[in-house]
């Protein structure tokens, strides 16, 4: 293995540990002072301490997030929020390696993927939504009444809280607020404690970007106190939450106390299926990506993959040559295809859930072991796996295992193909390979989720609407949605007479 070694710029933004809580546009301890630590899943070391934010905290950021959308920036022109955003654009583009090389070594995404994907999509996310201020517009409604002339307006909520999962903390982060912001909005920012450090660093460019203090919060520290004080709190507008389906619940039943305004971006199951006619080629590296990209930990992984059977056998022997030529490694190594597993915790469930597969009956094709020694000591690395001969009833078949586990399963008829990927309690994404073009449509039509992708996969852009069917979640980021989805519409009756 050959590690990168740490940039300058990241040595020095390392050694700012222990880090504070951004709010109010003030660095400032956790008023309990309490710390955790973030530790690197590639070999277990500490990368630094964090503030552990309490409910306290939470107050004095929504004190400074009102204060910044009834002042500042509630009341600064749509050029100021457009020059905001634009900024803070060009300035993650301008550190894309160094908030890249701080993903990696917080996450695990091997290096190769956030210098080339991560900051690179968080920035384009920014620049799409700085063109949008100057477009968000009411419209006039043609009303029964003769004597009265009506038209609407898109007026900001006020304070917004997202909360983000750790599998993209830079481009969560900034694919919600971003549009938030655009709206004229306030927000205040929870990332996960596995993942937290990109986050600091971009609190420093939000700040060097020019937007008035208080306008985002940044809390860092234990969800289950932060993340349910902000979905109780009666000074919260709305909450974005991303994560599992599970809190996703808690946090329904927390927000109802002031009817916040609600988007849950869920857990996931996603089929993903190959007909016998799909140019196969195509379709294996993009089963390959869809099921191990990241270690499978993805909200859209293609965690269920259906195969024609003249073709089952052919694709589960390629696949697997596949995933056992896989470079495993450090996620600073740049030859390293398939990274750790994000945390300890995490990869414990893993293991469980393949054990439990071949405990029900799975057949396991390759993988299935953890890597422990040599240059994985300290690390949490889990080998690519296949799992056949997995029923569809099987808890492999069904939960969310968020690792780099893919069942392969065979079936006949397209009618089956549709009912057998429409049996889940999810609904966020699907793949589909054919190169009949009258079946992709059809299929794309029946099959119950939020993004269906045909002859490719994971492709995502500002302007598509994205987000979940069923137990998935509702609410959409992107798109014209997301910014229907930051403001309330007002309609305004004017007497002609
Ligand atoms: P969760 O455990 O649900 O955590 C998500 C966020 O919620 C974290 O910031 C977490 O904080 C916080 N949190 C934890 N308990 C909370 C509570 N009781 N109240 C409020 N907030 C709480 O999910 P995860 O394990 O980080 O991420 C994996 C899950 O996210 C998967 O199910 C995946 O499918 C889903 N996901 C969905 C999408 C979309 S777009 N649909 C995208 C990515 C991930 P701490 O971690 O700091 O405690």
């Amino acid at each position: 293995m050959a590690k990168e070694p740490i940039s300058r710029a990241t040595q020095q933004f390392l050694a700012g540990s222990p880090f504070k809580l951004w709010i109010g546009g003030q660095w400032l301890p956790a008023g309990d002072g309490g710390t955790f630590r973030s530790y690197n899943p590639s070999d277990g070391v500490c990368l630094a301490e964090l503030a552990s934010a309490g409910s306290a905290d939470v107050d004095r950021a929504v004190v400074a997030a009102r204060g910044a959308f009834e002042g500042p920036w509630g009341q600064a022109g749509l050029a100021k929020r457009e020059e905001c955003l634009n900024r803070l654009g060009d300035l993650i583009t301008a550190h894309n390696d160094e908030l890249a090389e701080l993903e990696s070594l917080d996450d695990g995404k091997p290096i190769s993927t956030t210098r080339a994907i991560d900051a690179w999509v968080a920035a384009g996310l920014a620049h799409h939504f700085a063109g949008w201020p100057s477009k968000i517009a009411g419209y006039t409604p043609s009303v029964g009444a003769q004597d009265h002339f009506v038209y609407t307006r898109r007026e900001p909520l006020g304070v917004a809280a997202i909360v983000i999962p750790w599998n993209y903390p830079l481009i969560h982060s900034v694919q919600k607020m971003s549009p938030a912001l655009a709206c004229g909005n306030a927000v205040i920012l929870k990332p996960a404690q596995w993942a937290s450090l990109p986050l600091i660093r971009l609190a420093e460019l939000i700040q060097e970007a020019g937007f008035p203090d208080g306008t985002v919060n940044i809390l860092t520290g234990p969800g289950p106190v932060i993340g349910a004080a902000l979905a109780a709190h009666p000074g919260i507008n709305k909450i974005q939450f991303t994560g599992s389906t599970t809190v996703g619940r808690s946090i329904v039943q927390a927000s109802a106390g002031n009817l916040k305004r609600l988007a849950l971006e869920l857990g996931s199951k996603a089929p993903n299926i190959i007909f016998a006619d799909a140019d196969l080629d195509s379709a294996i590296a993009g089963a390959f990506e869809a099921g191990f990209g990241f270690s499978g930990q993805s909200c859209v992984a293609g965690a269920r993959l259906f195969v024609q059977e003249p073709i089952y056998a052919r694709v589960v022997e390629r696949l697997a040559g596949l995933a056992r030529a896989a470079r495993i490694g450090d996620a600073m190594d740049v030859s390293t295809e398939i990274g750790p597993i994000i945390h300890k915790t995490q990869a414990d469930a893993i293991m469980a859930y393949i054990e439990g597969g071949i405990a029900q009956g799975a057949t396991l094709v390759c993988g299935g072991r953890r890597l422990t020694e040599g240059p994985y000591t300290g690390g949490n690395y889990i080998e690519p796996t296949i799992l056949t001969g997995v029923r569809d009833d099987m808890t492999v078949a069904r939960e969310e295992i968020f690792g780099p586990v893919v069942p392969i399963f065979s079936f006949a008829t397209e009618d089956e193909v549709i009912a057998r990927a429409n049996d889940t309690s999810y609904g966020l994404a699907a793949g589909i390979w054919t190169r009949d073009v009258a079946r992709a449509h059809r299929v794309a039509a029946a099959v119950k989720a939020g993004t269906v992708w045909v002859n490719t996969y994971d492709r995502f852009d500002a302007a598509a609407p994205f987000g979940g069917f069923k137990g998935s979640g509702y609410g959409r980021d992107n798109g014209h949605e997301v910014i229907d989805a930051y403001t309330e519409a007002k309609a305004v009756w004017v007497s002609l007479k």
